[in-house]
């Protein structure tokens, strides 16, 4: 799979691309990730790409012609722009994305881009979560990493995806391993039984005691329990 990037600051994506899973898909050829500098591609002696907003405002915007000399060509390739206005971003999007040979990913910085680029040079509109960031950067290395994941032979151990998906929406279970005993606090002692069957009981009870507890919003409605639901 190739993931272009489009950033002034492509140095951001040293460190996530040269370390752990994500560095050696790269070292092995199953992932690729070349970047685009809107810099590169400005006029004047400034090489200026960003612009006061049309009708005031504070900021700036990103000017259309540096983005579009390179989104243009990049036609074909599905190309995503990260925005705080965009679709919130979940694993569904991120499964999506990994069947894609050729991903764009777009990192507008100050205030966002010129609405005409989304437009006309974008796909897909995607936010990392309701908080505001300084620009898409950090959003597109979390896409690479989830996406990275995903790709066959990045992660040694399948199993620990397959079963992502017929473990339904919960939250994982506690998870421990030795010393059985931590400074007198014990790890749970169905979990040293070598009683499989009680062992998945209990793990299946422990996510949906948590699910409940911390992410009710997860669960379907006749699970839900009560009091949890709006005012
Ligand atoms: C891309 C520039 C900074 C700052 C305007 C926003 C009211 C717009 C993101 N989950 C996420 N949060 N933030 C981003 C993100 C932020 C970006 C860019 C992504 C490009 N910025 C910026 C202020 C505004 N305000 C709320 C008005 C953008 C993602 N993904």
């Amino acid at each position: 799979m190739r993931i272009s990037v489009v950033t002034v600051f492509p140095e951001y994506f040293d460190s996530p691309l040269g370390v752990s899973l994500v560095g050696r898909a790269i070292a092995d050829g199953r992932l690729e990730v070349d970047f685009h500098d809107p810099r590169d591609h400005a006029n004047g002696v400034h090489r200026q790409v960003d612009d006061a907003p049309f009708g005031g405002g504070p900021g700036m915007v990103m000017m259309p012609e540096p983005l579009a000399r390179i989104l243009e060509p990049l036609e074909g390739t599905h190309r995503v722009l990260f925005t705080p206005a965009g679709a919130p971003l979940t694993q569904s999007t991120l499964d999506r994305f990994a069947e894609m040979d050729h991903l764009t990913l777009v990192c507008g910085r100050y205030e966002g881009v010129d609405e005409r680029i989304a437009d006309h040079f974008i796909d897909e509109e995607v936010s990392l979560g309701d908080y505001v960031l300084l620009g898409g950067e950090v959003a597109a290395s979390v896409v690479i990493e989830g996406v990275a994941r995903l790709l066959p032979g990045v992660v040694g151990n399948p199993s620990s995806i397959e079963s992502e998906s017929f473990r339904g929406n919960l939250l994982e279970e506690p998870q421990y391993t030795r010393p059985a005993d931590f400074r007198g606090w014990k790890a749970p002692e169905v979990l040293l039984s070598g009683d499989h069957g009680r062992i998945a009981e209990w793990r299946e009870r422990q996510r949906r005691e948590r699910t409940a507890q911390r992410r009710p919003d997860l669960l379907d409605d006749d699970e839900r329990p009560v009091g949890s639901g709006c005012v």
